[in-house]
This record gives C-alpha cells, structure tokens and sequence, in this order.
C-alpha cells in the first residue's frame, strides 16, 4: 500500500511540479551581490531557495544573509495594506483614504507651523531612483528644507573626509580586483568577515600573495584573526594612533617626497605637528605598545604598494571625519594613491550607502553631489526640475538634528521611508519621546517596525524582489537590480508612494513617472557634469555591460576604475591635507567612578542593522535570537558577572538587560554590544548623542557604562 501510494505520489510531484527563477539583488550589505530567487512548486507548496549569480564584485558567492533574505520579504507579517492608527489601534484603509489623511495633515502642519515643520528621513536602502525622488519630493512637493537620511548615522565621517582630502567621495578609490596584489594593508576598525563576507576572498588572496595585513579594532574579529598584526586600540584613539604611524613614517623618511610635493598640500604642518608628539604618549593614550605602532609604520612605509580601509569603528566617532583624514594623511605622505595596488578605501556600509549619499537625500546636497548653497548648482538642478531658483529651499540639518528639532516642537509633521530610528539612533529614550511628540508621523515600511508602531498612518512598501531600481555598491559600481517578483497585498514601490503623494498635494506635474527606469533618466540630467556623474549611464547599457564604475559622464565612456590617477579632485588638483589633533575637539566620554567602562557597539554576521527584517527570517534568527554584551573574564570576575548570565548595562541615559558572552577577545576596559534589537535590549538607550561637529556623525563607538548581574525583582 505505502509503495503504491509514493509511487502515485512521485507521479503525481513530477506532474505538477513547477519552477521560476527570478533575478534579483542582495537587499543588505553594500557589496550587492547579484542573486537568484528559486521558486518551485511542489503540489500545492511553493518552496524557496536563493542562489549567487555571476557578477564582476562577489563572483557568484552569497552569505548566510542573501542566502536567506528571501524569508523578510515573503513573511507573514509584511504590510499588506496602508494602516491608519485609529483609539490606538492600526485599522485598515484604502489607499485614497490614505493620501487624503495626508493631504490634510501635511498642508494643516504647514500652515500652523511652516512649510520647514515637516520633515523628511530616507534612507540608504532604497535605490538610487527612490533617494533621488525623495530628495526631489522634499523641496519641490513639500517645500521644506527639512531632509536627511539614516546614512548621516552610516557614511558622513568618510564622505566628508575624502571630500575634504580628495576633492570627492567615491567608498574605494581602486576596484577590488586590485586587493590581491597589495603589499600592505592596513583594515582599521572594519569587520569585513562578518560584514561584508563575500569580499573576504580578495583579502585571503592578498594574504596568499604575501601581503602584510594590519588590523586595528578593540576586539579580536574574524576579520582581525587574518591579520599579521593586530592593533587591540582602546575605543576613540584612532586619530591618535594615525598620528603615531605618521611619527614613525616621517622619522623614518618612509614619505614618498616626490609625490607629496607634487600631489599635496599641508605636509609641512602635519610633519610639523607629529614630530613634536611623543610615541610614548600615543602609546599610552591608545592603548598600543609603541613598538607595535613602529612594526606598522614600518610595514607600510617599506611596502612597494598599500591600501587602507576603514569602516565604522573609526568612523563613528565625534572626531570620525578628522580619523579617516588622519588615515588619509599616511596614504599621502607615503605616496600610495592614484596608482595601482594603492588606495583608500571607506567600506560602505547599507545597500545603497554610495548612490543614496549621492542623489540630494542629504539635508546640505543636490543630485550629482552637487551643494546646496552652490549657486551654479542650484541653477542646474532648478532647470531640470523645471522650477525657479528661488523657490529651491536651502540648506536643512543633519538626522539626529532633526530629532532634536521634534523634541523642541520645530518639526511638528514627519514623513519617514525605510528606516528605523528609535532603534539606530544614539540616546533612544530621547529620540522615542522625541518622535510621539510629532502631530503626524507616516512610516513607509515593510513592516510594522520599532518607529513604525509610534506612526499614525504606516503605509506599506514593495520588498527588493518586488522593487525595481538602480544601486550603487561600495566599489561605486552601478548595477541594475532586476525585480519581477509580484508585489505582495496592497504593497507598493517607493517611488509610486512618493510620486502618488505628490499628486494629490497638487504638485504631480513634476512626479508624472511610469517606471524606475524614467525616474533614472532624469536623474542622469541632473547629476550630468556634477561630481557624481551618471549621465553615461542607462538601463540598456546595464543590463549589457552588468555595471558601470561612475564617473560615467557620457554615453561612450566605459566607467571609472581607479581614481585620481591624474590628479585629485580640488581646483588645484592636489590633495589637501589635514593636520589632526589627538585631543579632539567634541571631548569624548572616559571611564569614571560611576561608569568605568568602553561601551563600543556594532554587528554580528546573522542580522543586520536594527534588526526588523533579519529577525523575521528563522534561518538568521536561530543564530543569534537576542543581543548579547561581550566582556573579558577579567572584567567579568570584578564585577561579578558569570558567562551566559543576565546583566544590567548602565549609562547615564539608560540602562537594558543582555546576556553576558565572556572572551578573551576584547580588551579589559571595552565592552561589546550589538544593536540589532530593540526595546529592553537596545543598545541606543546607551550611546552618547554627542555628534561630531563636522559630518555630524553620532559617536556610536564610544559611551562609558556600568555593569551589574541582573537581579530580577519579585
Ligand atoms: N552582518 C552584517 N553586515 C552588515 C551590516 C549589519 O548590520 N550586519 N550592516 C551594514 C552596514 S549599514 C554597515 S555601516 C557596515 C558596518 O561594517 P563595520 O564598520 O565593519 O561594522 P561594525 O561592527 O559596526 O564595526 C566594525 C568594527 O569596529 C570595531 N570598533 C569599535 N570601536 C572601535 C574604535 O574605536 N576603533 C576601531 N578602530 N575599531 C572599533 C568593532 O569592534 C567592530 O569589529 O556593515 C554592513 N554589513
Ligand atoms: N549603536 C549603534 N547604532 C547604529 C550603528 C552602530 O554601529 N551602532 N550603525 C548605524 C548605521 S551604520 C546605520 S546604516 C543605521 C541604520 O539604521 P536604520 O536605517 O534605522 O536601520 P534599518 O534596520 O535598515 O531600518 C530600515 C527599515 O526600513 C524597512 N525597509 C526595508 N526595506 C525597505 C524598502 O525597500 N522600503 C521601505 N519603505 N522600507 C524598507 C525595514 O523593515 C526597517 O524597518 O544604524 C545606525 N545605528
Ligand atoms: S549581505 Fe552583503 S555579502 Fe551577504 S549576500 Fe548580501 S550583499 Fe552579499
Ligand atoms: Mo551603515
């Protein structure tokens, strides 16, 4: 009987089974990686599996997270309709009805409270279309001068840096090809084995060939256990220590006197200024044996060829755009940039960290990187939107900003998509009554996020299986990702939401686009002849050539491989460098009585960010179901803490609960958190909201804290 039954059985799946093969994209990390979406039907049951596709960055290798992303976006508890919170209750409605709530609010806000008491917050993983349009639906739709977006909490420190340094900020000067043959390489404060892991190759090839790796982070990593040498820095010293390798490489005549005389300016006063520091002192204050920081400067000097990279851990700092200078600063005066093997390279953090950075998402930018307080640039994006100059808004402010401006009632109407700031920005109780105190909060998401529970209208948006649109990855690199899967319920694209909302404010004259494709050609308008040059390229030539290097400023040029090989991107075509002090100007937090320890945060490979779609997916939430603290024994022995026990961690703005991991791997004086988790275990409760005063950036890598066994009240 059983033996006839799956005999019929066989039968009858070879009949009705069924497969699609869609194409799509990554919708994580900034390598964006091509991807295949497999569904075969099984009977009555559609199964998914998700494979890598050939393409020129990851070569067809996907990571535990592409190869589950498929889970977020077909889960249960995606939005399927708009939802307008009603007694404290989120009940369905049309999407009429939605517009109209809009409609009402927005222009009630702005006759109360002026057309700047909206605000607008993007983000970084929507495409280059969507952050395009957003900018463009911030001045021209809603006349506010209100915009900015969660990648000021991401990449501002090292796009001000190289604009400042280079002249332009493109994340990696070289390709990544390039990686395999370097000498030296120095991986500041990035954990690229768990956060970007398909690049992982390139460096173990290095390795292979003979390079010579340094690491600086607080924590042993998976990315520090492939280097040959590991600078354990104490949280906040990075500029420090880039002074000391300065010291050392001007002392030692590693400069490259040719090149700096030639290529730079302000060599004399940074040489000036290191040699009257003392390495002993850098030591102490960093936390790394001075002979260590002599083995580095040594490695890199002597190197024929060297790159650096840093990520966020040098990054998110109240001094993190003067750090990266500082790192700039040894690429220069050693020579090792605009050539092969040579290069910097700022590891660019969300899906879309370059293009959205790119496109007038930012409260200061237009498309094309061009400035908002730049006339001529003015003019150029006020012609091809096809209004006066003089109605463009100017210059608004940075995203934490914004938050304090709801705080102080200034902002009063918030329109956010695709982000989550009660849980990635610093000092979160502050920024969660901040946002209940807004008169309107709309979230366009894909589900009903941490932020999103505090709207009054959510509307829901199309995942990137769903969405098609263009992204830029971290090489500068733009790929078209390809979305045929059908949208899910009532689901709709960003760009419709916002093109949409628009026209019922009266203003859809300048939204009147029928694809993403549309939406891109007016895009490589207004970015043409600016930094950030696309004009070059179209969705016929990407879906040829598989992506395209900008700048890209005309039909026929192939793209933009290695920067600054003629010369830097400033008028007078040099570098301009940067003298940086190791006392900071923001003073940053220090261990005292009352908190005694480094608070550092960051990632762990299974989730990403806040957390909202890799903890939908069961095959990532298995591996880490909740956060963690990561503390040395020794640390945990004074304070009495066991492994794998509850532990309340303090700040002087709040306090959470999370398990205690002990390991060897980070300094005594640091602890780890991450912050993919929200509520009771969000780590923002935490985190100072100083902000460095040049990018803006929060300093999410260092806060003091206390810590204490957890003792449950009865
Ligand atoms: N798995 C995973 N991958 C991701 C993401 C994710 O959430 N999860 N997010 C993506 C995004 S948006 C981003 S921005 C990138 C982030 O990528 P990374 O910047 O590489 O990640 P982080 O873990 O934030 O920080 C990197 C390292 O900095 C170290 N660090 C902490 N404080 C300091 C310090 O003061 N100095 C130095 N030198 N190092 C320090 C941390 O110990 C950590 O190992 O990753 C992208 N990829
Ligand atoms: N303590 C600490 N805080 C940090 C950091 C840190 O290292 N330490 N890192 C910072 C960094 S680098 C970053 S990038 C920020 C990120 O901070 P956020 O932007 O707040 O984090 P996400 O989790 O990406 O939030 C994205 C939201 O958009 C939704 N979403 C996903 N795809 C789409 C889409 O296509 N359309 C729409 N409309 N919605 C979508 C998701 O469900 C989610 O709710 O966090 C920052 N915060
Ligand atoms: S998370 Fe990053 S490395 Fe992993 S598959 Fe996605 S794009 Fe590739
Ligand atoms: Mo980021």
């Amino acid at each position: 009987m059983t033996e006839m039954f799956l005999k019929y059985f066989r039968e009858k799946q070879q009949q009705v089974q069924s497969e699609k093969v869609y194409d799509t994209q990554c919708p994580y990390c900034s390598v964006q990686c091509k991807m295949r979406l497999i569904e075969q039907t099984i009977v009555t049951r559609k199964k998914y599996v998700t494979v890598g596709k050939e393409n020129p960055t990851s070569h067809g290798r996907i990571c535990i997270k592409g190869m589950n992303a498929h889970q977020h976006a077909l889960h249960k508890e995606r939005i399927l309709y708009p939802l307008l919170k009603v007694d404290g209750e989120f009940t369905r409605i049309s999407w009429e009805e939605a517009y109209q709530h809009i409609k009402e609010n927005f222009t009630k806000i702005q006759v109360e409270d002026g057309n700047d008491a909206l605000g607008v917050y993007g983000s970084a993983s929507i495409t280059n279309e969507e952050a395009y349009l957003l900018g463009k639906f911030a001045r021209v739709a809603l006349k506010t001068k209100h915009i900015d977006y969660n990648g000021r909490l991401c990449m501002s420190a090292a796009a001000s840096a190289a604009s400042q340094t280079f002249g332009m900020d493109r994340g990696l000067t070289n390709s990544l090809q390039e990686i395999p043959f370097v000498e030296c390489i120095i991986l500041a404060g990035t954990n690229i084995a768990e956060c970007q892991p398909t690049l992982m190759p390139y460096f173990e090839k290095a390795k292979d060939n003979g390079a010579f790796i340094i690491a600086v982070d607080p924590r042993e990593t998976a990315t520090t256990k492939m280097a040959d040498l590991h600078l354990k820095i104490r949280p906040g010293k990075d500029a420090a220590l880039a002074n000391g390798l300065l010291k050392v490489i001007v002392e030692k005549n590693y400069q490259d006197e040719s090149f700096i005389k030639e290529k730079a300016t302000g060599f004399e006063e940074v040489r000036e200024y290191v040699s009257s520091l003392s390495l002993h002192e850098i030591a102490e204050l960093t936390g790394v044996p001075a002979e260590q920081i002599e083995r580095a400067a040594d490695a890199f000097g002597k190197a024929e060829t060297g790159m650096i990279f840093t990520a966020r851990g040098v990054e998110q700092q109240t001094d993190g755009s003067l750090a990266v200078r500082n790192f700039l600063n040894i690429l220069i005066v050693t020579g090792k940039i605009g050539k092969p093997y040579c290069g910097y390279g700022a590891i660019t953090g969300q899906g879309n960290g370059q293009g959205a950075r790119e496109h007038g998402q930012k409260a200061d930018q237009l498309p094309g990187y061009r400035s908002i307080v730049n006339e001529e640039h003015r003019a150029h994006i006020a012609k091809v939107w096809g209004i006066d100059k003089a109605e463009l808004p100017r210059k608004g402010v940075s995203a934490f900003e914004m938050i304090e401006k709801m705080d102080k009632g200034e902002i009063t109407g918030l329109f956010l998509m695709c982000s989550n700031p009660i849980v990635s920005n610093p000092n979160a109780d502050f920024v969660k009554g901040a946002l209940k105190k807004l008169k309107f909060l709309v979230a366009v998401d894909l589900f009903v996020s941490e932020t999103a529970r505090l709207a009054d209208l959510i509307l829901p948006a199309t995942s990137y299986l769903e969405d098609e649109g263009t992204t830029t990855n971290l090489e500068g690199r733009v790929l078209l990702r390809e979305a045929g899967f059908p949208s899910i319920g009532e689901a709709k694209h960003d760009w419709k939401i916002i093109c949409d909302i628009a026209q019922v404010l009266g203003k859809g004259e300048y939204f009147s686009f029928s694809s993403a494709e549309e939406i891109f050609n007016e895009l490589r308008e207004a970015s043409r002849g600016g930094i950030a040059d696309y004009y070059g390229i179209t969705y016929e030539r990407l879906r040829k050539e598989g992506g395209i290097l900008w700048p890209c400023p005309s039909i026929d040029h192939k793209g933009t491989e290695r920067l600054f090989e003629q010369s830097f991107a400033h008028e007078d075509g040099k570098a301009l460098m940067a003298v940086v002090s190791n006392v900071p100007e923001v003073p940053k937090e220090e261990p005292n009585e009352n908190y005694p320890l480094y608070l550092t945060t960051g990632r762990v490979m299974s989730h990403y960010l806040t957390g909202v779609q890799t903890r939908k997916s069961p095959s990532l939430a298995a591996r880490n179901f909740e956060s963690f603290i990561e503390l040395h024994p020794d640390t945990a022995k004074k304070y009495g803490i066991k492994n794998q026990s509850l532990v309340k961690v303090e700040s002087k703005r709040g306090s959470i609960v999370v398990r205690s991991i002990l390991s060897e791997a980070i300094r005594q004086d640091t602890v780890f958190v991450p912050f993919h988790w929200g509520d009771s275990q969000n780590v923002n409760r935490l985190v100072s909201p100083k902000l460095d005063p040049l990018c803006k950036m929060p300093g999410f890598k260092v806060s003091t804290v206390n810590v204490s066994p957890f003792v449950e009240k009865m």
